[in-house]
């Protein structure tokens, strides 16, 4: 395969796994960054030994000739940035949450189905092993059809402290986490026909909620349990797990805290220890996130390859984005929101 050239935007907290992910993807280079701040595309330019740096994202697609570029930047700028993108042809990345509202996530996607470019949104949390583990279950038939599903993220894990931006939004738990979350749901037991959100905020140094709560109707005829919280200390801190409960018709699994998995079957009852491979540059707790972005570039570059649409494009995302939206509506309203209503 023809080696694919990428310039990052963004160069945060969370871009340098994506930097050391590009590292390791053969058939792909992070020729170019930009970053508003100097400092920034200082520090990540000096680390990954990338020469060409930009502190204008107009003046990056102007002066480079790309394959595609990946944006690692909060949401405010997602869709200006993304719609540069289309505006220049490239095939586009973008970090989740994808938009501000669900409105703009579907001017985003016109606009590269529009330029007739792949889009897709960096919705990491599925391809973590673990996860992946689960599906591979669910496919083999051995629990059979899933009729319930309890997809669980509870953490006092400090987050603020790397990514200080999210204790100042009115938005907080669902829309930077839940995300994740009801997109491992649609995953796992597919797409979503209704949910009822209820939210709280425990922590009082913060603006938006830190607790959320999802029960959803899945097209399929499973019902769902979506709980998040930042509020939850425990005896040992889970970060950044997400444990899961799905009962079939012919059994059950359990992905329990420490990546143990349980499945009573056909075949009677297995515990398997899933835990994801530790990469040479990554560190715990975070592992587990890290290996999955590392698995969705990879993803990325086979579907520019193929030709292949990505598992989370800009159209498969609007579907997660809204019930995030849904969530909202439903926690402020207090009653279900039909999913269908609002794509
Ligand atoms: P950050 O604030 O640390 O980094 C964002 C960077 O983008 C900053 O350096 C900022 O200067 C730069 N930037 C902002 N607007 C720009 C623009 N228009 N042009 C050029 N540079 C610009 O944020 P972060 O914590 O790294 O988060 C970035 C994104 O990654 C967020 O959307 C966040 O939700 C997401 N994130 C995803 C995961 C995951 O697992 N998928 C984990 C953490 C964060
Ligand atoms: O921003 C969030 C994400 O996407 O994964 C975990 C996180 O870093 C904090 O909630």
């Amino acid at each position: 395969m023809a080696n694919l050239n990428g310039a990052l935007i963004g160069c945060g907290f969370f871009a340098v796994n994506q930097m050391h992910a590009w590292r390791d993807i053969a058939d792909a280079s992070i020729v170019a960054i930009c970053d508003r701040d100097p400092e920034r595309l200082r520090i990540v330019g000096d680390q990954f030994g990338v020469a060409k740096r930009y502190t204008d994202a107009a003046a990056l697609f102007a002066a480079e000739t790309l394959d595609f570029v990946d944006i690692a930047t909060t949401v405010a700028s997602h869709r200006p940035l993304v719609e540069m993108a289309a505006a220049h042809r490239i095939p586009v990345i973008c970090q989740k949450p994808f938009a501000p509202t669900l409105a703009d996530a579907k001017v985003m996607v016109a606009a590269c189905a529009k330029a007739g470019v792949p889009l897709m949104v960096h919705e990491n949390f599925r391809w973590q092993s673990p996860i992946q583990g689960v599906r591979a279950v669910l496919d083999s038939g051995e629990i059979g059809t899933p009729f319930f599903g309890r997809i669980s993220f509870r953490s006092a894990y400090d987050v603020f402290s790397g990514q200080p931006y999210l204790a100042t939004g009115k938005r907080f738990i669902i829309e930077d986490l839940g995300i994740h979350i009801l997109d491992i749901a649609r995953f796992l037991l597919g797409d979503v026909s209704s949910l009822t959100a209820r939210t709280a905020r425990v922590n009082p140094a913060i603006a938006g909620e830190d607790v959320a709560t999802m029960l959803m109707d899945h097209k399929s005829g499973a019902t769902s349990v979506v709980d998040c919280s930042y509020a939850t200390r425990l005896a040992v801190e889970p970060f950044p797990e997400t444990l899961i409960e799905i009962d079939g018709s012919d059994g059950t699994l359990r992905l329990a805290q420490g990546y143990q998995l349980t499945v009573t079957g056909k075949s009677g009852t297995t515990v398997r220890d899933i835990s994801p491979p530790l990469l040479p540059w990554a560190s715990r707790p975070w592992h587990n996130i890290q290996e999955s972005v590392l698995a969705i570039q990879r993803h990325w570059v086979d579907c520019l390859a193929s030709g292949k649409e990505p598992a989370t494009s800009g159209a498969d995302n609007l579907k997660t984005f809204a019930l995030v939206e849904a969530a909202y509506i439903g926690a402020a309203s207090r009653q279900p929101v039909q999913i269908d209503d609002l794509l």
